[in-house]
């Protein structure tokens, strides 16, 4: 879940406390998580009226990446490109 900025993260889906904790982008954006630098592991980003703020990382800070794409009334939606037919 995030509250604000604070994005509380458990590994599991049960009960109990937030097995991770860090601040990470505007709280006026919708949080959300993907594959941003294709290594296996999702991480956090943060969509806000056409603005992507990307992270690869669980530590919080600044965006390792930002971009504009959408605008104000669009809804984010990530998703991971299927592999090109023939390669790997
Ligand atoms: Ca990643």
């Amino acid at each position: 879940m995030v509250r604000g900025t604070t994005w509380m993260l458990r590994n599991t889906a049960s009960s109990g406390p937030a097995e991770i904790t860090f601040d990470f982008g505007d709280p006026a954006g919708a949080p959300v998580v993907g594959d941003w630098n294709g290594n296996g592991v999702d991480t956090p980003g943060r969509y806000t009226a056409g603005l992507w703020e990307l992270s690869d990382s669980f530590s919080g800070g600044a965006p390792v990446v930002s971009f504009s794409f959408g605008g104000a009334g669009s809804r984010p939606v990530v998703w991971r490109r299927l592999p090109e037919p023939g390669a790997g």
